[in-house]
């Protein structure tokens, strides 16, 4: 039986070969960092005090915070320049545009492991890489040396037939995934997509497919590199970055998922959840205040230029405000240059600066209850800055002839198909993007008042008593724990200030009541902490004296954050036993040391009497980071 393309890849990187609890530790070749996440990291690369990044390839990019209303960015954004000048790291300023699609465009390499500190960093599988996110410790660890331990993961084919009908996007593509798999169903797994439609994609669009993976919970997502790859690394100049990649004709897979890409139609995700996924005609008609297109997702030079035909001597709607955030400055240029940015002013709609913007709350919030299209990949109650917002996830098509008529519309409604091809040649200007010095050493760091030191991590007691302070359901989100928005995530480097909005959106008395309590625990339902990579969503619960979670399930990269912050991440046994804790009842867990030695975990609930299973499901490498108090401190102990 011949080797799928993953396997492929992992082969080449495998660390340690397949490790105890279910491991596989990797190689890393290229890191990425953006700047909300990045300060953490590069504060903890410091802190981990290797000279330099030893990865091939280690870029900082600034492009979340660059709404500078107070000086919290602006500082921020010069520690990163000089850190990446300091230890050897590319460093992409603001304004060249969302991480993902200039790595895409100017650095991705088939082949490849991309470990980002954002979740979204599996966009690489677009060019054959395997891009993986994870928190910014796990980055800054990758840039030591150290290997990225994903959990051992189920590869599942996703066999494409046929081709796109006209109007039917990339983007209705990964929502038909998500439709069948839901926000949970890729959680240890890779996806893999081949077939005579994979074939038909371009790699823009395949940057849509695999962007989306991280809505699934999937590790990453995958396409083969191919003569697709090669255009669009030769339109990049970039051709000898080239290399062909694909799985044997007899490959073995553990699932398959097969998907005829003739029979699609224009599709919608309704709020709250990207998987609450349904047709557009059964929508249509419902009036839309705004429509957005923009994000790592949706904000490419094909996905502009298509958007052009569309609005081209044509006008936004009255009632509707439209806005376009190019993803890179790539792109921008290739509508300054081709007219498209005049075709896109003259339509009326507003044109904003390339950075991730209204995806993260970052600017062009939606009126009260109002109903946003948006062809970003989120849309988690109140990520877009107003709570009662009723954001919905669609392609760029959908979204830009909706603007036009005002209300939700199927786009095969306007008529003939646009067509549009991928460029023979992008514009390829890189001043953007700044090199370091053969030698950093003598760099002075600039580091504003908003960067606080990092928090104390202290070993893991072997018992464990307080109240759950918060009793969840299903599918929490980072943006539930730690929300976005460009006032809270000014305070990424500055933890005890960002941990006033811990569980803001859930509760916001929580910060004073973990305080009050002297901490506690968390407990809840399925999938907890699906989204960002964000680790703030760790360490702020840390800092709020939180020590163990109980939980039915996790995401991975959230769950591996809080084993890297220190704490107890446990799995109910039974997820009906979820019932048998409410908020405020006392729990507690003794001889921790002991029980993490073997699989499962006693918590007794001291205000019922009862006591229920859990289980770790943790690696020798997670307990024995947990034991020391987080990741920070093993690396530490383990360079004395
Ligand atoms: C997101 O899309 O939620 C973010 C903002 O890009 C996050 C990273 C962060 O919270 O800084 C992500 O996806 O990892
Ligand atoms: Fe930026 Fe949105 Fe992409 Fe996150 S999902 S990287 S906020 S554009």
């Amino acid at each position: 039986m011949g080797t799928n393309l993953v396997w492929k890849i992992l082969r080449e990187h495998l660390a340690d070969g397949a490790s105890e609890g279910g491991e596989v530790s990797l190689r890393i070749d290229h890191t990425l960092t953006q700047d909300t996440t990045g300060t953490m990291a590069y504060l903890q690369f410091e802190a981990i005090g290797a000279p330099r990044t030893r990865a091939e390839r280690s870029v900082s990019y600034v492009d979340h915070n660059t709404l500078q209303t107070t000086f919290e960015n602006a500082d921020d954004h010069n520690y990163l320049q000089d850190i990446a000048a300091k230890y050897g790291l590319l460093f992409s300023r603001p304004g060249n545009g969302i991480c993902h699609q200039v790595h895409l465009e100017r650095f991705g390499v088939p082949g490849k492991t991309l470990l980002g500190s954002d979740s979204h960093t599996p966009t690489g599988g677009a060019l054959g890489m395997l891009a993986m996110g994870a928190g910014g410790l796990d980055v800054a660890l990758a840039m030591a040396g150290v290997p990225f331990s994903i959990p051992m993961p189920k590869v599942v084919k996703v066999e494409l037939k046929g081709s796109l009908r006209p109007w039917v996007a990339a983007k209705d593509v990964v929502l038909e995934v998500l439709r069948v798999l839901t926000v949970k169903g890729g959680v240890g797994k890779i996806l893999e997509y081949r077939g005579e439609g994979a074939a038909t994609l371009t790699v823009p669009e395949r940057g849509t497919i695999t962007n989306m993976g991280a809505e699934l919970g999937a590790t990453t997502s995958i396409f083969p590199s191919d003569e697709q790859t090669r255009r669009f690394l030769e339109a990049q100049g970039r051709g000898g970055d080239f290399r062909p990649l694909a799985a044997d004709d007899d490959a073995e897979y553990d699932e398959t998922l097969v998907i005829d890409l003739s029979t699609l139609e224009p599709l919608i995700a309704l709020p709250h959840s990207p998987d609450k996924v349904v047709p557009v005609r059964e929508v249509s008609g419902m009036p839309v205040d705004q429509c957005f297109i923009g994000s790592c997702t949706n904000s490419s030079y094909l996905d502009l230029a298509r958007t052009a035909e569309i609005l081209r001597g044509r006008r936004v709607a009255e009632r509707t405000s439209l806005c376009i955030a190019p993803g890179s400055r790539q792109t921008f240029l290739m509508i300054v240059r081709n007219g498209i940015l005049s075709d896109f002013i003259t339509s009326g709609a507003r044109i904003l600066e390339s950075a991730c913007g209204p995806c993260i709350g970052i600017g062009q919030a939606p009126c009260s209850g109002g109903v946003s299209l948006r062809t970003s990949n989120r849309n988690f109650e109140g990520r877009s800055g107003t709570k009662d917002a009723l954001v919905h996830l669609v392609s760029a098509e959908t979204a830009a002839v909706s603007a036009l008529r005002g209300v939700i519309v199927d786009p095969r409604t306007l008529g003939e198909a646009v067509e549009v091809r991928l460029p023979e040649k992008y514009i390829v200007d890189d001043t953007m993007v700044l090199l370091p010095p053969d030698d950093g050493a003598s760099v002075e760091i600039r580091r504003g008042p908003n960067i606080k030191p990092l928090p104390e991590f202290r070993p893991m007691a072997d018992e464990i008593q307080g109240e759950a302070l918060l009793k969840m359901g299903d599918n929490i989100t980072t943006d539930h724990i730690l929300p976005a928005g460009s006032r809270i995530m000014s305070l990424r480097s500055n933890l005890p200030a960002i941990s006033e909005y811990c569980f803001n959106i859930v509760d916001p008395s929580f910060p004073e009541r973990a305080r009050n309590a002297g901490g506690g625990l968390l407990v809840a339902g399925e999938n907890y902490g699906q989204g960002s990579s964000r680790e703030h969503a760790a360490l702020s619960p840390l800092f709020l004296g939180v020590k163990a979670i109980i939980a039915v399930s996790y995401a991975r990269i959230h769950r591996q954050n809080l084993v890297n912050a220190g704490i107890l991440p446990l799995l109910f046994e039974d997820g009906a036993d979820l019932e048998k804790i409410a908020q405020w009842d006392r729990l507690e867990l003794r001889n921790l040391r002991s029980a993490l030695a073997g699989e499962f975990v006693e918590v007794r609930n001291a205000t019922t009497g009862a006591v229920l299973r859990t289980r770790h499901g943790l690696s020798r490498r997670q307990r024995e980071i947990l034991l020391a108090g987080g990741a920070l401190n093993a690396a530490r102990n383990a360079q004395r």
